[in-house]
């Protein structure tokens, strides 16, 4: 009978230590992410590398050393006023295949007039409005059909008003893996 139950035990141990190892096979992909310079920040300094600007009246956009929890030295901020407008934008390529992706960013616009796109090649997948007047995590999940040559641009601008306003931005992630 000790016998018969010390060999039920090893069986026991032996299915268990079986079921660990078919986890460990089939656990979730790495998130891998997208964005390099996602902190506006080269060394401590303050940088675009990877991104690109456009103003109908600024070359550069400004940095600020208010930033949100963990952002940093730098938030960088894109400012507009009288019909005046400032666009950041980065071009992403992500490999082919069915992707979940994850989008975050924090921002803040003490006017409230700031706003993010995100594009999969010229289609419009989301819009979100930047209305907080506090740095606040923004953030947005889905899923993609990724074929070879397709891209993913993040846009951030500033509406076009009458009056200055600003939109400040920080610690920009888009990160995917690979549906399981
Ligand atoms: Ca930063």
């Amino acid at each position: 009978m000790k016998k018969f139950i010390f060999i039920t035990m090893i069986i026991l141990v032996g299915l268990i230590n079986c079921k660990r190892v078919n986890e460990a096979l089939v656990a979730e992909p790495e998130w891998v992410d997208l964005i390099k310079n996602f902190s506006f920040e080269a060394r401590g300094n303050p940088s675009i590398e990877g991104w690109k600007f456009q103003s109908n009246v600024l070359d550069f956009p400004s940095f600020s050393e208010d930033t949100p929890p963990e952002g940093g030295d730098w938030s960088v901020v894109l400012s507009a006023g009288d019909r005046t407008y400032a666009k950041l934008y980065t071009v992403l390529f992500p490999p082919p295949g069915f992707l979940i992706y994850q989008f975050r960013f924090w921002a803040k616009s003490p006017q409230k007039q700031g706003y993010v796109r995100l594009y999969h090649n010229e289609n419009l997948l989301m819009v979100l409005d930047v209305n907080s007047s506090d740095w606040l995590l923004y953030q947005q999940s889905g899923r993609l059909q990724i074929v070879a040559g397709d891209s993913i641009i993040i846009e951030f601008k500033t509406a076009s008003t009458a009056t200055a306003t600003k939109l400040c931005i920080d610690l920009v992630k888009f990160q995917f893996r690979r549906k399981p």
